[in-house]
């Protein structure tokens, strides 16, 4: 087989599509019989990550023992899908390091829809909570985005279908020899 492990880290705004596209990108893997794993809050926030909140603190705990499991499944071969906001660029950073400081490759995917997108779509009603005063700390509202600057891959998921994100990150995969 021509597939090498790696790890795929999605970042953006709640409701960006991050979980949509990398839900379509793990069927299209499977398809192909590449065996890969998707992880995001909602499989680590409750277990994983169980005892972290939203803090700047909490999310870089976060990101960083997401960024250590998603390192050992790239490792064995996988293609981990890693969705998570990740709003800022020293963790991102980091979880790029705990990869490449042991050879494995990091493939970052900004999923740049906007906020004024995000917040129109607003599926669980968060973004209308958090302008409300009902949560505090809310990505985008009351809490930074740091947009990445050194993203493999940018996907206007805003104004793409979720099926030409899927052929960009299919592309690349192929152009670097992955799949
Ligand atoms: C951002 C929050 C918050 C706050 C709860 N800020 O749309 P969702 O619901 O399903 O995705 C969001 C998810 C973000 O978790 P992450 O682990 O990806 O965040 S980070 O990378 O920053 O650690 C949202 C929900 O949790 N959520 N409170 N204050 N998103």
């Amino acid at each position: 087989q021509g597939f090498r492990g790696c790890t795929i880290w999605f970042t953006g705004l709640s409701g960006a599509g991050k979980t949509t596209i990398s839900f379509a990108l793990e069927r299209t893997l499977n398809e192909f019989g590449i065996p890969c794993y998707g992880l995001d809050g909602d499989n680590v926030r409750h277990g994983l990550c169980k005892n972290l909140g939203f803090s700047k603190e909490d999310r870089k705990e976060n990101i960083r023992r997401v960024a250590e499991v998603a390192k050992l499944f790239a490792d064995s071969g996988m293609i981990c899908l890693a969705s998570f906001i990740s709003p800022f660029q020293e963790d991102r950073l980091e979880a790029r390091k705990i990869h490449e400081s042991e050879n494995v490759k990091f493939i970052e995917v900004h999923v740049s829809t906007t906020l004024e997108v995000c917040e129109k779509r607003d599926p669980k009603q968060l973004y209308k909570k958090a302008r409300a005063g009902q949560i505090r700390g809310f990505t985008g509202i009351d809490s930074a985005y740091e947009a990445p600057q050194n993203a493999e891959i940018i996907l206007d998921a805003g104004n793409e279908k979720v099926d030409e994100c899927l052929e960009l990150v299919l592309q690349y995969l192929a152009q670097q020899k992955i799949v």
